[in-house]
């Protein structure tokens, strides 16, 4: 059987290319997974008969939409809007928005796509979607940002629901977007539906620790792949790259475990802080006054900024965490992190590493946390919001932020017991892969041909 799989495997990518061409990101995101599943493909063949392979990189549904608004001057503009309903076999849709100019039905896909395997390693019941549209939020007033939102919303409203599909945030979607969305599909339903978007403000459903959970989550991953070789984030140098709400709240996690982060980004450059990066003066310039990170020195003469996000993985480091965007960290980048002895690597963005720099990392022996598995504490903390609206109650932020903790270790624990279990021991690339998959694979399975 051990061609068989490997030759299904092969045959299925080129059929995703030809059928799905220019989108690269989709491809790089299928391609890593069926790579992954080759060994539990051979134990169980019934997952290829049954065409389950084949279905799960087949989107159920794909939405794409027109959203036209008016800028503060009176111009008109059309944007486009997206949702990409994955897989609903293990619970409703759930997935989070993008708003950035580069989203496209590909980037849109291969994020969607990933979102199946990590929803499914959170052990909660949700499935796999995302969305976004092309507008970009920068530069925009909040007034733009909210007609541009409630029309958005006047087309999405019709294919979301508390059962049906949970959207949130992600790149260029925070806690104003899911405001702005939420009061439009209020008023469009008149219903207080509080479960339909997650990562609300917590005065109308909101769960306490959404905000942090992604970073946060990201830490606890981090500090068991540590564990598990016997070291920990004390006096370790981290770099994060991003200034967003996934990096911010990886910063300030992984200060609290006594890490020592010298440098942050943005997309025009970066900034490096030999004394440790204050996160106060970072939280201050992204989260209330939307600026660009070359602020920082204002408030601190003596670090540094250097044009270029790409630059800071040439910063050395014991621990580096890509909190960006897709794709940050290419195989040259990759080696000049081994070279300057980086140890520890685990992704905050979705599939922030190529796959050239992913196998350097392995075969370097990297400790190397992929997305699925690191970043999988947002999505699981937004469940967590999903199940508090559910019972119309809220838990305090140390529940929540207990129980996002009790997830990041039981995700570690199944990724490494999963790749251990197929024959890939320490690889928690494949561990992933396949523990998020088995779950989704025998759901699909009990609930036949749809
Ligand atoms: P934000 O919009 O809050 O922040 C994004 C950060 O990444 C900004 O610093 C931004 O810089 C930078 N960035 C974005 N696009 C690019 C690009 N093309 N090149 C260089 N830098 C870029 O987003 P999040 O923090 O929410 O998301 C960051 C990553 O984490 C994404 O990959 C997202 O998919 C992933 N993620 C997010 C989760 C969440 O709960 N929010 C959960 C799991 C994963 P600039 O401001 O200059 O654009
Ligand atoms: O990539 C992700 O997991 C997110 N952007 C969060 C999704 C969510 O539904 O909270």
């Amino acid at each position: 059987m051990t061609g068989n799989a490997k030759k299904y495997c092969d045959e299925l990518y080129k059929r995703v290319v030809a059928r799905n061409a220019n989108e690269p990101e989709f491809h790089q995101a299928v391609q890593e997974v069926l790579e992954s599943l080759v060994t539990v493909l051979e134990k169980h063949p019934e997952y290829i008969e049954l065409g389950i392979v084949e279905s799960i990189v087949e989107p159920e549904r794909q939405i794409i939409f027109r959203v036209p608004w008016t800028d503060d001057t009176g111009n008109i503009r059309i944007n486009r809007g997206f949702r990409v309903q994955f897989n609903s076999a293990i619970g409703p849709y759930k997935g989070g928005l993008r708003f950035h100019p580069s989203v496209n039905v590909g980037i849109m896909k291969f994020l969607g796509f990933e979102q199946i395997f990590k929803n499914s390693l959170t052990g909660l019941p949700i499935g796999g979607s995302k969305g976004g549209s092309d507008f970009d939020p920068k530069g925009k007033s909040d007034a733009e940002v909210m007609r541009f939102c409630q029309s958005f919303m006047t087309e999405l409203y019709r294919h979301i629901g508390q059962d049906v599909d949970v959207p949130a945030g992600d790149i260029g979607v925070g806690g104003r977007e899911i405001g702005f969305l939420f009061g439009q599909f209020k008023r469009i339903k008149n219903a207080f539906e509080a479960g339909v978007l997650t990562g609300k403000g917590l005065l109308y459903g909101g769960s306490l620790a959404r905000k942090q959970a992604t970073g946060y989550g990201l830490i606890y991953f981090a500090d068991e792949m540590l564990k598990a070789k016997g070291m920990s984030f004390a006096d370790k140098t981290v770099i994060v790259s991003g200034s967003g709400n996934v990096s911010i709240y990886a910063v300030e996690k992984a200060q609290q475990v006594g890490g020592k982060v010298v440098a942050m980004s943005d997309s025009n450059g970066y900034i490096y802080d030999a004394d440790g990066i204050k996160i106060d003066t970072i939280k201050q310039i992204k989260e209330v006054d939307r600026k660009r990170i070359s602020e920082y020195i204002k408030a601190h003469p003596t670090a540094e900024y250097h044009t270029g996000c790409e630059g800071i993985w040439t910063m050395a480091c014991d621990i580096a965490l890509p909190c960006a965007t897709q794709n940050e960290i290419n195989e040259a980048d990759a080696k000049i992190l081994v070279n300057n002895g980086c140890k520890v690597v685990a992704e905050g963005a979705n599939m922030p590493t190529t796959l050239e720099g992913t196998k350097v990392f392995l075969d370097n022996g990297i400790l190397f946390g992929p997305a699925k598995a690191a970043n999988a504490g947002g999505v699981a903390t937004s469940a967590l919001e999903m199940s508090q609206n559910s019972m119309r109650l809220s838990w305090t932020f140390e529940e929540v932020d207990a129980k996002l903790k009790n997830i990041m270790i039981n995700i570690f624990k199944n990724a490494s017991s999963a790749a251990e279990e197929y024959g890939h021991k320490d690889n928690l690339v494949v561990g992933a892969n396949i523990a998020g998959f088995v779950k989704v694979a025998e759901a699909m399975r009990a609930q036949g041909l749809v």
